[in-house]
């Protein structure tokens, strides 16, 4: 009976994987002719960085560092591979499960590629394509690999090994081979050697010398200015774009007397100002990693708005990212000649970093960097709050982030000797000012720290004193005051909505 006609588990298993492989391997092909990120793959998995909480996000990028997109990438992978068994084992009579779960699934990638703002219509052909791909190879294989009825020896086998081998084989190859021309295309457009023609950034108007006492790196503070190498990243690229400064352009347009276009070189080519600014992320959890300081090199905000002369009523600068992400500044602080708002083309004498928003971003003092450092900028729509709303506004986080006065301690370790201990570390209160800092031993009075010299308000200041601690365990507490007499309270605040609060505290063992 032709019921009975049955694929293996197997067959089964290799008709759906072969289909995925077929669908992805094609999905890349086309999408390296239609935008790099419309690849099924890279869309579903953007997609669900774009769902997940800008503390997972943040989380994810500093637990596990570089490895967080491969770690999602493989996470990923494995749903696939389950789907595509899936699929072929719901299928083992008839195809139509099977069908209908690529389907779905094709239906996901073409979503997932709809909703990206950096992508045309057109890049819908690689969701798209991919789905009629992984059907007709599912049928195809389905059909090869069902028993026919024979009325010999042979009835009810499937084809011999020889044939699924050299079928088998041949997707795959096939797929591999548009896979990789789709890598080869999609990426050719590498912007490193755009960036290392650009040379070094040299301001007509240079920052002050930074002085020798700025940081106290020798008793375990962070060095004041951060190397690139080291500077905390935050973002939801999950391929970091890549722009080369002759294909970039900057447009400030919206409630403004005249819509305007900067080209790279332009901005190059003017004076350039410099900076020391220390960026903050929002995700910081009290005593976190995701701060870093540096000397930044490029263009006043301010000057490139008044030449597009914002209209009153203005409220909000919305900032866009060549890869759709978005960013809502109050216009105010933009404008403001004592905030210094920057486009930073470089940092520490050097075009920016490719991840941290070559050729062009935002930079702007005393604002956590959600709501004001956008990389790979793009675009400035002056506009009002009700106008738009940016990216991660609408997932929870507040429309106006100041930075926090914060402070914390980087030394010691948990482990100490009994007596005099050197503690250490960073304190920052971004555009106000460190005022103070205190440290304290379990309950007892709280001592005043030694600060660092003061290069600016808008950067943080290392701090250190020495306490005296007994054997045993002890908690060792900071808190800051900043320059407007607001001195750090214990109440603990988490990072949603609008950053953390709280004292750090260490836990120390003295014997
Ligand atoms: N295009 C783009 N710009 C972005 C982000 C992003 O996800 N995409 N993240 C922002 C956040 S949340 C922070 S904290 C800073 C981090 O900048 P960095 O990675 O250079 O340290 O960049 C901001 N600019
Ligand atoms: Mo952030």
């Amino acid at each position: 009976m032709d019921d009975e006609r049955r694929l293996t588990f197997p067959q089964a298993a290799l008709t759906g994987l072969l289909s995925l492989v077929a669908a992805l391997g094609v999905g890349h092909l086309v999408a390296g002719f239609v935008g790099y990120t419309a690849s099924p793959f890279v869309a579903v998995a953007n997609f669900v960085i774009d769902h997940s909480p800008h503390a997972v996000v943040a989380w994810a990028e500093q637990t596990l560092e570089t490895w967080d997109k491969l770690v999602l990438k493989i996470g990923l992978a494995v749903v696939l591979v389950l789907f595509a068994l899936l699929a072929g084992q719901l299928s083992r009579r008839t195809p139509l499960p099977g069908q209908v779960i690529v389907g779905v699934l094709g239906a996901a990638g073409v979503a997932a590629v709809f909703v990206r703002t950096d992508l045309g219509q057109i890049a819908l052909l690689a969701p798209a394509i991919a789905t009629v791909v992984a059907l007709i190879v599912f049928t195809r294989l389905h059909s090869f690999f069902r028993p026919k009825v024979f009325f010999d020896e042979r009835e009810g086998e499937g084809p011999d090994r020889r044939k699924v081998l050299i079928t088998g084989v041949s997707v795959a190859a096939g797929a591999g081979v548009a896979a990789l021309t789709g890598q080869i295309v999609g990426t050719r457009k590498n912007a490193e050697e755009s960036r290392a023609a650009v040379g070094r950034l040299v301001a007509a108007r240079t920052a002050p010398p930074i002085p020798p006492d700025a940081d106290f790196a020798k008793l375990g503070t962070p060095p004041y200015l951060t190397p690139s190498k080291d500077f905390y990243r935050i973002d939801t690229a999950l391929v970091v774009p890549q722009v080369r400064t002759e294909d970039w352009s900057l447009q400030i347009r919206g409630m403004v007397d005249r819509e305007v276009t900067y080209r790279y070189e332009d901005l190059r080519s003017r004076p350039l100002i410099e900076r020391d600014v220390t960026l903050c992320c929002v995700s910081n959890e009290v005593g976190g990693p995701y701060i870093s300081n540096a000397r930044w090199i490029g263009i006043d905000l301010r000057d490139l708005l008044n030449e597009a002369g914002v209209k009153p009523g203005a409220e909000q600068m919305f900032a866009t990212s060549v890869d759709g992400w978005t960013c809502g500044t109050p216009v105010e602080a933009a404008l403001d000649p004592r905030r210094g708002a920057m486009l930073a083309l470089g940092m520490d004498g050097e075009p920016l970093p490719i991840e941290h928003g070559f050729p062009a971003r935002i930079v702007i003092p005393g604002l956590y960097g959600y709501v004001s450092a956008t990389k790979w900028v793009t675009e400035l729509e002056i506009t009002t709050w009700a106008e738009r709303k940016a990216y991660w506004l609408d997932r929870g986080w507040a429309r106006e982030a100041p930075v926090k006065t914060q402070s914390r301690i980087d030394a010691p370790g948990s482990a100490v000797n009994a007596g005099k201990v050197v503690v250490s570390g960073t304190a920052w209160a971004q555009h106000t000012g460190v005022a103070k800092v205190e440290v304290r031993v379990d309950q007892g009075p709280w001592k005043e720290a030694v600060l660092s010299a003061e290069t600016s308000k808008d950067t943080w200041r290392m701090w250190w004193t020495e306490v005296d601690v007994a054997a045993g365990q002890h908690e060792i507490a900071v808190r800051a005051t900043d320059q407007s007499g607001y001195t750090q309270t214990e109440e603990i605040a988490g990072t949603v909505p609008d950053g953390a609060t709280g004292w750090h505290k260490v836990t120390v063992n003295a014997r």
